[in-house]
């Protein structure tokens, strides 16, 4: 059967059919900003020179000065990844039992408190949108409950007041898995404010990026305490331990390339911004393809280029426009299928968990995220957006294609 449906017109032939891929080299969804190479390479020079690679060196504290300014809050400690800015700041806060959080984010986010065998209780997301729905976390406070985990998903801030409201009704902990959400603000506050502390994460995918890194930030100065003591051993002087504590400290480089990466801060905004618009203006005749917004009202790092699938509109599922992308080299991610309910240990421990997230479950097999910022250039996202229209106008021939494969169809890495 011939099959010519690389784009609305027919012209060419989709690459997981035999065709020539679109791209010739991959375009990856979570390819670092990078910033000015040389003013990185100078600072690492420095670093050399004085001699001096981790330990809260000077980088190390330039960065923790200008994300806590950044964020308008008193208190950065910087860590060497944002999973162990969580269970410092889990540990910190002094959770224990169970915590609520959503199923639909990264699985570190529930890992953090298995790890310390704490519950993680999923609640499901809102209606609509992807973060924590505040109206049903109260449907799951026990006498063990300690504390409430929101993630500020995508970069989208969570109903922080009504959260906090739960929270402080119940006499619960709140705190914030901001790892997407650098320099994003809600109703004029910028995200790092809210709850007990709010944790970030500067992975090489973040919008900051430390190569890796994590921060705690806070106005709780008794809070920042504990949680500097507990990413440095508990040490508090040069001999004397004061507090349990394990190596949490972001290194001389990692502060190097953070430093470096947020001085580009303004540029990769605008970037983002402006690959998203193109998503938007390519997508917008697209049937079944819904390209997350942003509010208005609040600032945002237009990080992350999420699109909905509906599988009846647009002919073709989730997983299936996927797996054709992926072919032609754009290597599109089904962030965060399946849930962290439906990965290990969780999905033994509490096999039933699915039954009270149907929003999760659903949202889990819809979304996908596609390649953008400054990695792929304003043509690129036209041509995925030619990809993608292609695909759902020639939905039926490409189904048909795909029924007489041997294997069928099969699932797209996640
Ligand atoms: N909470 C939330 C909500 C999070 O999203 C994360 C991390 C955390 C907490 C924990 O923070 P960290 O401990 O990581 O600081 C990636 C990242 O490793 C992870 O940081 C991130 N979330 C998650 C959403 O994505 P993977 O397993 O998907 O990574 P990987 O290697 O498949 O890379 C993702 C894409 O980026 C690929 O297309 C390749 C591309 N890439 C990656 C790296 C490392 C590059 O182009 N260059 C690179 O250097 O988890």
């Amino acid at each position: 059967m011939s099959i010519a449906t690389h784009t609305r017109t027919g012209t060419g032939r989709p690459a997981l059919f035999g065709g020539e891929p679109a791209f010739a080299t991959p375009r990856h969804v979570g390819a670092p900003n990078l910033g000015d190479r040389d003013a990185f390479l100078a600072r690492i020079g420095e670093a050399l020179d004085r001699r001096w690679l981790t330990n809260r060196g000077p980088l190390v504290e330039e960065f923790e000065s200008r994300v806590a300014a950044r964020h308008g809050v008193e208190h950065c400690v910087a860590m060497c990844n944002g999973t162990t800015a969580l269970e410092i700041a889990v540990r910190a806060l002094g959770l224990t039992g169970e915590v609520i959080l959503p199923s639909f984010t990264f699985v570190a986010t529930a890992h953090a408190l298995q790890w310390q065998r704490i519950t993680p209780v999923f609640c499901d997301i809102e209606p609509d949108g992807y973060n924590l729905d505040p109206a049903r976390i109260e449907a799951h406070v026990t006498p063990r409950t300690t504390g409430i985990i929101g993630v500020h998903l995508f970069g989208r801030p969570a109903k922080v007041e009504a959260l906090q409201r739960v929270a402080d009704r119940h006499g619960l902990a709140l705190l914030y898995d901001a790892a997407h959400a650098f320099g994003c603000s809600r109703g004029g506050e910028t995200i790092g404010r809210f709850g007990n502390c709010e944790v970030l994460s500067f992975h090489a995918t973040k919008f900051v990026n430390a190569c890796e890194g994590g921060a705690v930030v806070t106005d709780d100065a008794d809070l920042a305490h504990r949680v500097r003591l507990m990413q440095n051993f508990g040490f508090e002087g040069l001999d004397r331990v004061t507090h349990i504590g394990i190596n949490g400290k972001m290194s001389e480089v990692s502060a190097a390339m953070g430093l470096t990466s947020l001085e580009g801060e303004a540029e990769m905004v605008e970037v983002n911004r402006r690959r998203h618009a193109a998503y938007r203006r390519g997508l917008a005749g697209v049937p079944g393809l819904a390209l997350m917004g942003y509010d208005p009202r609040d600032r945002n790092n237009w990080q992350y280029a999420v699109v909905e699938v509906d599988r009846r509109a647009a002919g073709l599922s989730r997983d299936q426009l996927v797996e054709l992308l992926r072919a032609e080299n754009v290597l599109a991610r089904r962030y965060f299928h399946p849930g962290c309910h439906r990965m290990e240990p969780y999905r033994s421990l509490y096999p039933h968990a699915g039954r009270l997230l149907p929003r999760t479950e659903q949202v889990c097999g819809r979304v996908m995220v596609l390649p953008t910022g400054g990695a792929v250039g304003g043509d690129d996202v036209t041509r995925i957006c030619g990809l993608l229209d292609g695909f759902v106008a020639h939905a039926p021939e490409i189904r048909a294609h795909w029924a007489q494969r041997p294997g069928k169809r099969g699932d797209a890495n996640g």
